[in-house]
């Protein structure tokens, strides 16, 4: 593993991944809040997303939205027109459904949800531009079997296979139910959004038909995973139903199995700044489907 270097200024791809036989570890070339960072966020609020590269607003949804939220996901997950869609992610290890995505195209309620102001304005507070859906997904993370997310990046895949140039998206993770220490809640390691793991391996044809149930090309090596959680340690971020999580597209992050009876259960919205819109991918075959990259680049909530 080579250790945090600066590539020469004038690559077309300042984060090279999935082309070398060597890991390295790379600086973001990237702010973390982009423009002047006025918004809802107060400057406490901000200041803590740019260091730790994540914050959490509690109770940012109510009681009765997280209620009718779920009641979505439920009836989503179990929707038999749905079933064999590729949108619906079965678990690796039986046949309960990991994860749904493109919401908010399925459901009216996650259509409103994208455009909700208090989302939208922070994913503009922190991008600096208007702002459309990369991605969307509600999680299910079912009691006695929720599969782990494996440590990654979510900039490495969307650089690597849909063509996002810069650092310049922001994901909002509304918990659904109450996350805990033991059933599988998002650990993010704190500052790890300013460094770049370049990833050894090719992208497969198709990769995201089994990297969406468990992902092993574009993750990154344990060494390079030691060192990060030796500089940064490891949160765990626990909460309620209700509390939204913010956190920058190039934070190190992932999440335990849940075998106890408790569902982990989240909605998942990726927004994407219109000024770094999705092109060629830099290492993939072939863009992904647009369930995963959408290519609407039209401003959300304006
Ligand atoms: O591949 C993706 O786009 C998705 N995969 C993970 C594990 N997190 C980000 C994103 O939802
Ligand atoms: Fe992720």
């Amino acid at each position: 593993m080579t250790l945090q270097m600066d590539l020469p200024a004038s690559t077309s791809d300042d984060y090279p991944t999935r082309k070398n036989t060597e890991p390295a570890l790379l600086y973001r070339k990237d702010p973390t809040v982009w423009g002047s960072g006025e918004g809802p966020f107060s400057s406490e609020e901000i200041e803590g997303y740019a260091r730790r590269g994540y914050t959490q607003v509690a109770s940012l949804v109510s009681d009765e939205e997280v209620k009718t939220y779920y009641a979505e996901l439920e009836r989503l997950g179990s929707d038999p027109a749905l079933r064999g869609d590729e949108r619906v992610i079965i678990e690796p290890s039986s046949e309960e459904v990991r994860s749904v995505f493109e919401v908010h195209k399925l459901s009216d309620v996650f259509a409103e949800l994208v455009n909700d102001p208090r989302l939208v304005e922070r994913a503009r507070q922190i991008l600096g531009s208007d702002v459309y859906v990369h991605q969307s997904r509600v999680n299910y993370k079912p009691g006695f079997g929720g599969g782990s997310f494996y440590w990654h990046s979510d900039f490495e895949t969307w650089h690597a296979e849909d063509g996002m140039p810069r650092m310049r998206a922001c994901s909002f993770s509304i918990a659904l139910t109450d996350n805990y220490t033991h059933n599988g809640a998002l650990m993010i390691m704190p500052g790890s959004h300013e460094t770049f793991v370049s990833c050894t391996g090719e992208t497969p044809e198709n990769y995201y038909r089994s990297s969406l149930k468990s992902q092993n090309v574009g993750t990154p090596d344990e060494a390079s995973l030691t060192y990060l959680a030796d500089q940064h340690g490891i949160d765990v971020l626990t909460g309620s139903a209700g509390d939204v999580t913010v956190f920058d597209s190039n934070c190190m992050h992932g999440s335990g199995g849940n075998i106890t009876p408790y569902p982990r259960s989240n909605v998942f919205i990726v927004f994407n700044s219109v000024e770094n819109a999705c092109a060629k991918p830099f290492s993939a075959p072939a863009p992904r489907p647009e369930f995963l990259s959408a290519r609407d680049f039209t401003p959300v909530g304006r």
